[in-house]
């Protein structure tokens, strides 16, 4: 039993926000039924390909658990099975470019008319305004989103971050959205509009750089590294490097080998609780007592210093090492885990958070399980499917067509050719 079994997904999503989310349904359960253009597929299963001839990683990392249709939309036929599975399915989820399913003749109007009951999932690059009509991509969402502005050095460029907030971040904010509207479901018996732009659910996760742009008004942000350098603040929240988003000064430090090792460099926040023990690790212990370093505020101004003397102590040993002297007494450090470190790591591959999974056409590769961990839904990660890997499948066992009404549509062109005979 899964939490979502007996939910049909209509998955009309493609490249990565759209299917981040539908793949996460299909990890709770939902039997997700991914509709894409017969003989050209979701534009990722053919994109930075390193197997000739087989699914991108791209693809196959974004489209787990899933089933493939492959259906023209614009055609006669191809409609006519679109309408029979907006009839069947619970959720419709989309990311297409503003406007495309009404010029398909899908609009939200019709698609309640068919079914009621379904939920209308979709995700665009914005809301309402004046750039609702615009194309999206993630990098595009991290600018607009107030994400770049904020991330990277004082005097440098702004920076896109490596994390997908735009695309994986709006498809986990659009499956929460997704979740709440059947719950609602059951308790009205209706369907609803679910929509989830990429600004608003990058501005979300950049929630603490608005805070600051508002504190800025009561004077300047004392916790900055950039006011212990006594630079000013302008008008708007600054880049801030690695300086800690939080009440509690934290900087990346260099660790033993960082000279030759780029990822040898640890998180370090030096926790006001936690204040005596950082003396203590680091050989100095005076500062304790010290009036101008024994308390958070009279250490602001010297925390250039202070981050200073750390790493001269993080230097003498591995990101590990740290980790192991300073977890014990509560002082909050992170070791920088390259994505080499983290695809190897046993504990992750232990809770199912790195699996590997077999593929007919590129045999087994890594890729990221599910996130969250329910204790009564538990996942078992399969491989994407192949292009139309299901057309004749769902055509007769979900959405009830016959071997004649099989045969009619696949031979209008609206299907592709389906992979395994029906009947
Ligand atoms: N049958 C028939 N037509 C289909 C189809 C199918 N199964 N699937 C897609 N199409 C058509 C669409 O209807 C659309 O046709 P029109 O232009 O005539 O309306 C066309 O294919 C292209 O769709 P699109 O505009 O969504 O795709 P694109 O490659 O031009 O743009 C993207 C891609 C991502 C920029 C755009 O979809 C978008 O802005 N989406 C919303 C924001 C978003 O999710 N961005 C993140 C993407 S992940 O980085």
């Amino acid at each position: 039993m899964k939490a979502l079994d007996g939910v049909k997904i209509l998955d009309f999503t493609h490249v990565q926000s759209g299917p981040t989310c539908t793949q996460l349904l299909a990890w709770f359960g939902a039997d997700v039924i991914k509709v894409e253009r017969p003989g050209v597929g979701d534009a990722t299963r053919k994109q930075l390909v390193d197997k000739p001839g087989a699914d991108s990683l791209y693809f196959t990392m974004l489209n787990h658990n899933k089933r493939s249709i492959e259906l023209d939309s614009k055609t006669p036929e191809g409609k006519e099975v679109l309408t029979r599975l907006i009839e069947t399915c619970d959720v419709l989820v989309e990311n297409f470019a503003p406007g495309a399913l009404d010029r398909m003749g899908f609009g939200w109007e019709r698609i309640q008319a068919i079914n009621p009951r379904l939920i209308m999932a979709s995700v665009k690059g914005f809301g309402p305004g004046r750039f609702a009509e615009c194309k999206v991509y993630e990098n595009i969402a991290q600018c607009a989103g107030g994400s770049a502005s904020t991330t990277g050095w004082r005097d440098g460029r702004p920076l896109v971050t490596g994390a997908q907030i735009g695309d994986s971040g709006t498809g986990l904010h659009l499956a929460l959205g997704i979740v709440t509207a059947l719950y609602q479901r059951e308790r009205t018996g209706r369907g609803q509009r679910v929509q989830a732009a990429m600004q608003d659910g990058v501005l979300n996760l950049c929630r603490v750089k608005l805070r600051d742009q508002q504190r800025l008004a009561a004077g300047p942000l004392t916790e900055y590294s950039q006011h212990a350098e006594g630079i000013p603040f302008g008008a708007a929240t600054p880049r801030a490097g690695n300086d800690s988003g939080g009440g509690q000064p934290g900087r990346i430090l260099k660790c033993k080998g960082w000279e030759g090792d780029p990822d040898a460099y640890t998180y370090f926040i030096t926790q006001a609780a936690a204040w005596g023990h950082v003396c203590d690790v680091i050989g100095r212990p005076e500062w304790k007592t010290d009036p101008d370093y024994a308390t958070p505020a009279a250490r602001l101004p010297r925390l250039n210093e202070i981050f200073d003397t750390i790493e001269a102590w993080t230097m003498t040993r591995t990101k590990f090492e740290v980790m192991e002297t300073c977890n014990p007494l509560g002082i909050p450090v992170g070791p920088i885990l390259s994505m080499k470190e983290l695809a190897e790591d046993p504990d992750l591959r232990a809770s199912g958070t790195v699996v590997e999974v077999d593929h007919p056409e590129r045999g087994p590769y890594l890729s990221v399980g599910c996130p969250v961990k329910l204790s009564d839904s538990p996942v078992e990660v399969t491989r994407s499917p192949l292009l139309g890997e299901h057309t004749a499948e769902v055509l007769r066992d979900v959405l009830g067509f016959d071997a004649d009404a099989v045969a009619r549509i696949t031979a209008s062109g609206a299907v592709g050719t389906p992979k395994v005979a029906a009947g």
